[in-house]
């Protein structure tokens, strides 16, 4: 009989979630649940890397359990919960700021590059050492599998080094966890910019279609989609970036071939081609906003409080272990 896997992942209550977290990340967290032991976390203490309104993150946390939900997350099932609300993860980070991970690591890190630019000496220690508590947030639970978007795996490679190197310095404590990236809608890219990665941190709200977007406001933001020069509906990334985007969010969420809505799509325009995915976006959506507009924050809240305790017993174990074999315990 197979073992059931440990599976982690987590979102930052940082802007609001967009299609890309539910194709690259979301969609495989649902099919998972029923087969292994889930632990989905709103990981709030990574939101506050950058400047914040605290009002707001409260509000995005709790959004954030309710769409976990409503989009099929069974909190009789998997584990939700909130970071901040276990400390055993800003002690382990500490931790491993001191043992397995080195400044030379995170220098490499190609989402701290983007992310400081050219004020890499003016972004806060925080944005720098994120990964770190990345890493503490895995390697807490014996975390098998970790599903994420594309962006995110050189995380979990360095989580992976940074548990192989206290292992080797410490004894076997930590088990060491395998990425999960889809083949496909791993990385959607922007509305307003197909060379960029769909982003909820992007000013401009026109290049991504947040899942609690109003239909009309979908339709409108499809509409307004950059499209690629010439004319034609074909997946081809490096000629028509765009397109193939399009497409490639069409195919996910309508559930088609590309190669099939190529053909279909054979002599028609982009308006004509932009109002069909429209209408497979709207539908999507509708899907889980009527059931998410049922939850309560207080119901959400008493679900984190749940989570909460089961995630901290496991958590707070495993820190007490960490413990005793560094020496301070
Ligand atoms: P940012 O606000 O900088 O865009 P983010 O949305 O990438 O941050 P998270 O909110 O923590 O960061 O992402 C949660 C999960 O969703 C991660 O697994 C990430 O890889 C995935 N994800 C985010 N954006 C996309 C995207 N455009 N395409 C595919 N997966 C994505
Ligand atoms: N850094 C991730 C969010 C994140 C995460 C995690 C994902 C924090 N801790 C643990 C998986 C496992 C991001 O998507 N920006």
């Amino acid at each position: 009989m197979n073992k059931k896997k440990i599976i982690f992942s987590g979102i930052q209550p940082s802007g609001e979630l967009h299609i890309g977290h539910y194709i690259g990340a979301i969609e495989q967290w649902i099919k998972l649940q029923n087969e292994n032991n889930c632990i989905f976390s709103i990981v709030d203490y990574h939101a506050i890397t950058v400047n914040h309104d605290p009002e707001l993150l409260k509000k995005r946390s709790l959004e954030i359990c309710k769409l976990y939900i409503a989009m099929g997350i069974d909190p009789e099932k998997s584990i939700i919960f909130k970071q901040s609300d276990i400390s055993a993860h800003t002690e382990l980070s500490w931790i491993f700021n001191c043992k397995g991970c080195y400044m030379s690591d995170l220098k490499k890190m190609t989402q701290f590059k983007d992310k400081a630019g050219d004020k890499q000496e003016l972004v806060s220690v925080g944005l720098f050492n994120y990964p770190v508590l990345m890493a503490a947030d895995i390697l807490l639970y014996d975390t098998d599998i970790v599903p994420v978007g594309e962006d995110q795996k050189q995380h979990v490679e360095l989580t992976r080094d940074i548990a192989k190197r206290f292992n080797h310095q410490f004894g076997q404590t930590f088990k060491v966890p395998e990425v999960m990236v889809k083949k496909e809608g791993a990385r959607v890219m922007s509305l307003s910019d197909p060379y960029k990665k769909m982003s909820k941190s992007e000013a401009n709200k026109n290049s991504y279609i947040a899942l609690l977007d109003a239909p009309d406001v979908a339709r409108k933001k499809i509409k307004k989609a950059v499209s690629d020069s010439g004319s034609g509906i074909y997946y081809l990334p490096d000629e028509k970036p765009a397109i193939s985007n399009l497409l490639s969010i069409y195919a996910f969420l309508g559930n088609r071939e590309i190669k099939r809505l190529e053909k279909d799509y054979k002599d028609v325009g982009y308006g004509d081609f932009k109002n069909d995915l429209a209408d497979i976006v709207i539908k999507f959506l509708e899907k889980f906003q009527d059931k998410y507009s049922q939850i309560s924050d207080s119901q959400a809240e008493e679900i984190l409080e749940k989570g909460k305790e089961k995630a901290k017993a496991i958590a707070e174990k495993k820190l007490e272990e960490v413990k005793r074999v560094i020496g301070v315990k």
